[in-house]
């Protein structure tokens, strides 16, 4: 498509599409108008993949998340279709600013983090190797909330992308499914009959998502919850105005928000409904769309391959057995077998509070059908594996690791680390009576969206370098390991990211008012506020160096800029206290004429998608810190490595594996092992210890304790100190004196620049291995037994 075609088409559905003369357009117009002009263009290769798929009778994947943190979709869509010098024309020939145009897309924040991240880099991957797949999950009304700060703490308001038409899904009306809840399950002499209580109506929304050069596009289906009766006429002439609605409210409750606050009862039962909800209308599309082409229900397996992302549509297991059992008249063993065949698990976390179990009498109450397989199918697991009942059911809570693990074909870790504690940990009786079943597959992120996209400036240099074609061969990227002994070269790269910490600079005067110096050290920690990924740790530091700064005002430090990005739950009280604590010594800090230049703290409200998609090419030094043994894998420290930022972390999640490949020499590498973690925690006094043995620390805490950082309050942030002192279980006070040393090594390193300038180059030229492409080409081969149609 040429530019002038482009421009056409843009005016064409700018007047009839939304019916705007181009005199009066507004920025949302035009906005919308590109998009539909971009989308018009993977219409067809999205009939056409559609079409391969039938007539090739390939095996399809499906996907089934509750998370889609898929961000804003134009430029994606642009760059893939190999638009993107077109568009910006078009724009500039039509006088708008391409960049405004592309930012006024809301960015669809369908997850709270790497795990929805995840989901969205792999639907990129399946289209660019045309496998054919569907992602599934819930179209929330309002994704994750919006974070403003007030007063240093965080404020959540409702995140609203559908407030305005979305011009990436197509409504589909006629796909819809009734999702039963409650009710009573009788047993007859031709078995069980559930006689569901309620039902909702589950309606679909597609979005194409289209591969790399636009040759194949997969779907993302989406389910919105509608009500059967749309409203009620009756209640309403009675005069019960907001009753005659309630009926429709409550069946959109369902997909109306993501997440709910799980904290009450109702909260709980919500999120079983949501997924609950997802996963049978996914699965009864599914089946149908099986049944158009294929007879018997014995062969699924071989034609379908259904992966759970995390324990969420775990009720799949047992709605595949009711449909089978129920529905088809398949023997309840087969009908187990058949499921088990068809379902794989990954899963994505250890950590103990994260693992989903739901209370059997709430299980029984919404979904009393399922319960009672859940029973039969833990009895099938003790009469088919060597006797032993397994616990699904413990202690009166459904488990849903196990129930997941017992009916799945595969069961898969993200990184190494994390695959090899899950086979020692949570799932080790599990593993000894099924060895074969647990693999790993590393994570991965899409280079389309973060290189090719995110970094033009790198990515230009990277072809100019190169040539083309490492977008969708990201091993090629290795071919660059040849140049970095070439000083223009390293000139050239350390040019580029400079370029990108200048336009980073400029923004962030402009939104926070703050002015950094693009010579800095660019040091940026963005992901979830948690307590095992230790941003208390970071901030520590921060203290540290403010203290140290100003103690020794005559030394020459390196300067460093501390960036900081990242939502804390709403529930979740002392991620929010540390959210707290950030920007408060920010304020201090940024205030302090003795350290102006040398240390600034920076934390922009809101992080998302976009704003990672700044963050990433900008980075000189990425923060990687969590305590070892907790972070499954990280995907964020893929994109900060694969962008040329050398990370400072611990061996934990892929850190290890990517420190493997960049080599020892090009990763600042500290802390306990995740063995050295479960000794540690054992000591008494640990933190004491750590402290005494600190003086960088102890001050740090001192400071913390005394109000340095609450003016007028000085116990603001006692609790974080009296956290760190006596139940300092995330070991940040064990791990900070190695923290410390090994960053003023980075310290030293970055004075190095040229030195500096080989190691990133050196992270870029070796982290082609962490493509999504290459996870999912491992999840094709090694646990769907899909191949690509193209
Ligand atoms: O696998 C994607 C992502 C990992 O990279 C992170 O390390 C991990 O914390 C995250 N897990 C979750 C778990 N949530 N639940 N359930 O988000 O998955």
């Amino acid at each position: 498509m040429t530019k002038d075609e482009l421009k056409s088409e843009i005016l064409r559905h700018l007047a009839f599409s939304f019916g705007k003369d181009a005199a009066h357009a507004q920025t949302r117009d035009w906005r919308m108008a590109l998009s539909l002009a971009i989308r018009d263009r993977v219409v067809t290769p999205w009939f056409e993949s559609t079409r391969k798929t039938y007539e090739g009778r390939h095996k399809r994947v499906y996907y089934l998340s509750m998370e889609f943190l898929i961000g804003r979709l134009l430029q994606d869509a642009i760059v893939n279709l190999g638009l993107d010098d077109a568009a910006r024309e078009a724009c500039l020939e039509l006088g708008l600013s391409y960049d405004q145009v592309l930012a006024d897309e809301p960015d669809a924040a369908l997850g709270n983090g790497g795990l929805g991240r995840l989901a969205a880099c792999f639907l990129d991957s399946l289209s660019t190797l045309g496998i054919p797949a569907y992602g599934y999950g819930i179209r929330y009304e309002h994704g994750l909330f919006r974070q403003s700060f007030h007063e240093g703490r965080q404020v959540e308001q409702a995140e609203d992308w559908l407030s305005q038409p979305h011009p990436w899904e197509f409504e589909r009306p006629e796909v819809c499914y009734g999702v039963g809840f409650y009710g009573t399950v009788r047993e007859g002499e031709d078995g069980a009959h559930w006689d569901a209580g309620d039902m909702v109506v589950a309606k679909a929304y597609d979005t194409p998502i289209i591969g790399w050069q636009g040759r194949w596009a997969n779907t993302l289906r989406l389910w919105s919850a509608q009500s059967r009766t749309q409203f009620d006429l009756a209640r309403f002439n009675e005069g019960q105005f907001a009753g005659a609605a309630e009926p429709e409210a409550l069946a959109r409750t369902i997909s109306r928000v993501l997440y709910p606050n799980d904290s009450t009862p109702q909260g709980k039962e919500l999120r079983l409904k949501q997924e609950y909800f997802f996963t049978a209308a996914s699965l009864a599309d599914i089946l149908r769309r099986y049944h158009s082409e294929y007879t018997d229900i014995r062969a699924l397996p071989k034609h379908v391959a259904i992966q759970l992302n995390d324990t969420h549509p775990a009720i799949a297991g047992p709605e595949l057995v009711r449909i089978l059992h129920d529905e088809h008249w398949v023997e309840l063993d087969d009908a187990i077998e058949i499921a088990r065949g068809t379902l794989n698990y990954t899963n994505h976390t250890l950590l103990p509070e994260a693992l989903e179990s739901w209370h059997e009498g709430l299980m029984r109450h919404l979904l009393p059908r399922h319960m009672r397989l859940i029973e039969q199918i833990d009895d099938w697991h003790a009469r088919t594996s060597k006797g032993r009942k397994m616990s699904t059911i413990d202690h009166g809570q459904v488990k849903m690791g196990e129930l997941s693990f017992v009916l799945a074909n595969k069961v898969n870790g993200v990184s190494a680390l994390h695959t090899d504690l899950m086979k020692k940990t949570v799932f080790s009786e599990l593993h000894t009576l099924h060895p074969d079943r647990i693999l790993n597959q590393t994570n991965g992120i899409t280079p389309r969206r973060w290189l090719r996209t995110c970094n033009p400036t790198l990515s230009a240099l990277i072809t100019d370098t190169i040539g083309s074609g490492w977008e969708d061969d990201l091993d090629r990227l290795e071919d660059l390991e040849a140049h970095v002994g070439d000083a223009g070269f390293r000139a050239a790269f350390a040019e580029a990211k400079h370029a990108n910490k200048a336009r980073l600079a400029n923004r962030i005067r402009a939104i926070r008012g703050v002015s950094i110096d693009p010579d800095a050290m660019f040091d940026i920690q963005v992901k979830r506020i948690h307590e095992y990924k230790r941003q208390l740790m970071n901030v520590l530091e921060v203290i540290a160096l403010w203290d140290a700064i100003r103690r020794n005002p005559g030394k020459d430090w390196t300067p460093r800029v501390k960036i900081f990005g990242g939502k804390a739950a709403p529930g979740y009280h002392t991620a929010k206290e540390i959210v707290h604590l950030i920007n408060d010594v920010a304020r201090v800090v940024n205030a302090d004429e003795d350290v102006a230049g040398r240390l600034t703290v920076v934390f922009p409200p809101n992080y998302n998608v976009t704003m990672a998609e700044r963050l990433v090419p900008a980075a000189d030094l990425s923060q990687q810190i969590s305590t070892a043994g907790k972070e499954a894998s990280g995907t964020g420290n893929m994109k900060f490595a694969l962008n040329g930022a050398l990370t400072i972390g611990t061996l934990d999640g892929a850190n290890v594996e990517i420190r493997e490949r960049v080599g020892d020499d090009n990763f600042f590498l500290f802390g306990m092992t995740a063995d050295e973690v479960v000794e540690r925690r054992a000591v008494p006094d640990h933190a004491a210890e750590a402290i005494a043995a600190s003086p960088e620390l102890a001050r740090a805490i001192e400071h913390i304790e005394r109000g340095s950082f609450g003016p007028g309050e000085p116990d603001r942030h006692r609790h974080l100190a009296n956290l760190l002192r006596h139940h300092d279980y995330f070991l940040v006070c064990s791990d900070f004196a190695s923290y410390w040393k090994v960053s003023r090594e980075v310290d030293e390193a970055y004075r190095d620049r040229d030195r500096w300038t080989r190691m990133a180059a050196l992270n870029t030229a070796r982290s082609g291995w962490f493509s999504s492409d290459r996870t999912i080409r491992g999840y094709a081969e090694e646990i769907w037994g899909a191949t690509p149609a193209i």
